[in-house]
Formats: C-alpha cells, sequence, structure tokens
C-alpha cells in the first residue's frame, strides 16, 4: 500500500492560513513527516548561479538591485562571453554543484544574445551538469528552443500573492507570469518557481504566494524561497525584516503543500543564523545555493556551508 501523501492542486486560502497558525512544533513535525515520505532528510542539492548579465534592467521590481529604476552602486555588465561561463561552471562543478543557475537582467531575452544563450546551455550541459536559467518572459519560439537546447529548469518565480504583487512591481503582470510559466512547461522545460518573503506582505500573502505555487497544473519541481536581501538604494532597503520563525514556517508549509518538490533555502542565508538555517531543513528545505555568491549579492562563503553540513550530518545530493 502507497501511504504517501497525495499531490494536490485544490488548496484553498482559510485551509492554508490554517498550517501557518498550526503550534510551530505541529507545523514543523507535519513538514518533516512529509519530506520523509519523499525524500533523504540528510540530503541537500547544490546549485551555483551566475550573473550572466548584471544590471540595466527595464523592469520596476522594488527589491531589485538590476532595476535600472533605481539608484545602486552596481557596475552594468553585458552579456559574459561564453568561455568565462564554462569556466565558472567548471569551477562549481569541481565544489561539487551539481545544477548551474545563469540569470540575466532582462525583462525577454534579445534576439541578438539568444543563440549564445542557447550555446551556453549546450555547452555547460555538456560538462555533465543540470542547467537553469532565469531571464525574463519568453514567447513560444524562445521556450521551444531553450527545450531543444536541452535546458533542465527554467527559473521565473511569482515572487508574492496576487494581491500584494502590484506594490512590488508595476512594469509585467501575474499573469505575464502565468503565461511564461505556461510556454516553459510545453516546451518541456522543469519548473523553478518560487517567491520572496519579507518584502512587507502578511501571512495572508505568503499563503496566497503558495496556494499559486501549488494550484499549478504540475508543482514546480523546484521551489526557491528567498528572504529579501535589503539593497541599498531599492524601494525596500529599509523595510522591516521578516521574523526567523516566520520564514521557517513558509518553508514547512511549502514542503506541506508540494511534497515532491525540491524546497530551496535561496537567496538571504548570509543573514541568516545556522540555527535558523538548521530548522529550514529540518522544516523540509532541501536545496541551496552554494558559492559566494548569488547574483549580485553575497552568499555564505563555501567553507562555512562545509562545517554547517558537517556539523548537522548533511550530504550533498549527487546527480
Ligand atoms: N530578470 C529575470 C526575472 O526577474 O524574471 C531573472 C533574474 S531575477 C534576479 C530572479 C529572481 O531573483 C527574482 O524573481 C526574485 O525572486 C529574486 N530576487 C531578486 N532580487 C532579490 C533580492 N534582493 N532578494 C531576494 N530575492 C531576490
Ligand atoms: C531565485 O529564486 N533566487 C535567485 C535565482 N532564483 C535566480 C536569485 C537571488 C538573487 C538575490 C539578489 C542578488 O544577488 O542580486
Ligand atoms: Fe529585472 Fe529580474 Fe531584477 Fe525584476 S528581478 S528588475 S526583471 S533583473
Amino acid at each position: 500500500m502507497n501511504n504517501k501523501t497525495t499531490l494536490r492542486h485544490d488548496w484553498q486560502r482559510d485551509q492554508i492560513e490554517a498550517l501557518f497558525e498550526l503550534p510551530f512544533n505541529d507545523l514543523l513535525f507535519k513538514a518533516q513527516s512529509v519530506h520523509r515520505q519523499y525524500f533523504d532528510p540528510n540530503t541537500v542539492q547544490i546549485s551555483t548561479l551566475l550573473s550572466i548579465k548584471t544590471g540595466g534592467c527595464p523592469e520596476d521590481c522594488a527589491y531589485c538591485s538590476q532595476s535600472a529604476h533605481y539608484k545602486v552602486e552596481l557596475e552594468r555588465e553585458k552579456l559574459l562571453p561564453l568561455d568565462q561561463v564554462l569556466s565558472e561552471a567548471q569551477k562549481a562543478r569541481a565544489n561539487g554543484a551539481t545544477r548551474f543557475c545563469m540569470g540575466a537582467a532582462w525583462r525577454s531575452p534579445p534576439g541578438r544574445d539568444f543563440p549564445q544563450v542557447l550555446e551556453m546551455v549546450e555547452q555547460v550541459k555538456a560538462l555533465g551538469m543540470e542547467t537553469c536559467m532565469t531571464l525574463g518572459m519568453l514567447d513560444d519560439e524562445q521556450a521551444g528552443l531553450l527545450g531543444d537546447a536541452g535546458l533542465d529548469y527554467y527559473n521565473h518565480n511569482l515572487d508574492t500573492s496576487p494581491d500584494f504583487y502590484g506594490d512590488i512591481i508595476t512594469t509585467r503582470t501575474y499573469d505575464d507570469r502565468l503565461d511564461t510559466l505556461g510556454r516553459v512547461r510545453d516546451a518541456g522545460i522543469k519548473l523553478c518557481c518560487g517567491g520572496i518573503v519579507g518584502l512587507g506582505e502578511s501571512r495572508q500573502d505568503r499563503a496566497g504566494l503558495l496556494q499559486q505555487l501549488a494550484n499549478l497544473p504540475e508543482h514546480p519541481e523546484s521551489v526557491p524561497i528567498n528572504m529579501l536581501v535589503k539593497v541599498e538604494g531599492t524601494p525596500l532597503s529599509n523595510v522591516a525584516s521578516i521574523d526567523a520563525l516566520e520564514f521557517v514556517r513558509t518553508i514547512a508549509v511549502a514542503r506541506i503543500l508540494m511534497p515532491e518538490s525540491m524546497v530551496r533555502l535561496s537567496a538571504g542565508r548570509t543573514e541568516m543564523s545556522d540555527e535558523t538555517q538548521a530548522l529550514c531543513f529540518f522544516a523540509g528545505a532541501n536545496s541551496i545555493f552554494y558559492g559566494e555568491h548569488l547574483l549580485t549579492t553575497d552568499n555564505p562563503a563555501a567553507n562555512h556551508d562545509q562545517l554547517l553540513f558537517s556539523s548537522l550530518g548533511i550530504e550533498p545530493m549527487s546527480l
């Protein structure tokens, strides 16, 4: 008999809010129990990020260092040359990363750069790594070409609840995002889709984001939960920090709603204690970004993460 929690796509908002409101120990016990039905609890997948095109983005995402709408100290860069991307991917592979995620500060990929992006997918894949790209909105043709090039994952986040979304981004709609997610699925590419916690949203908004993700036609294979990294010069540079235990609760609810997905403890680990991260792993997070940089901000030092893994008895996941 199969005792696994069944996958649901019909979550109601009040049911999700009720999970958030459980006593902390009950919530974490439930999340860890679900986690153990689908995963080895002592294994965490490791991805490494590279910004392949930095800054000057026309979108106005209020959290982002790369938006041209805000005055942030950041050097803009054109698309990186292929050989530089490959040497970074090789370093990441040597350090134990199984997935290489490439991010570009675009609204959508420009035609002139697209052939080079496809080349990056093919050549990083040839190194024996999984590939992930996050390039903004895609049309059908672009999604198809990325799929043909062998792209494993496409990252495109919903970021927050539909209700709060307009407070954070005005230059593209929630539906634009959902459309891109549908095109990625149609092209046979796996989805990496999550959001950000700590934007000044309410608990209801956090429940609303997770409801959207869990009620997609298929759960995203990878669900990054970012904690806002506050960047000087952006409209959210002084927003109140999210309580660490509320962040852990968000991870736990994501795990319960999407039992089969990899839940990534994504941006924001530099600002978290080891104890908070340990609770996130207990709550069901089983993927991290590894390496000193995210896209434009810092990530914990690699030797710090090695010590953390070893003190928790966690092993990196192999492909
Ligand atoms: N430009 C593309 C897009 O937004 O579709 C891809 C890159 S964008 C930087 C990828 C994701 O990183 C965003 O959707 C957001 O969820 C996350 N992110 C960006 N800046 C962040 C910050 N300061 N703190 C936490 N997460 C952030
Ligand atoms: C995701 O959800 N988080 C990553 C990845 N997808 C591309 C990006 C985090 C960015 C953090 C801020 C920065 O370094 O610029
Ligand atoms: Fe541009 Fe992506 Fe940053 Fe939004 S999150 S401003 S789309 S780089």
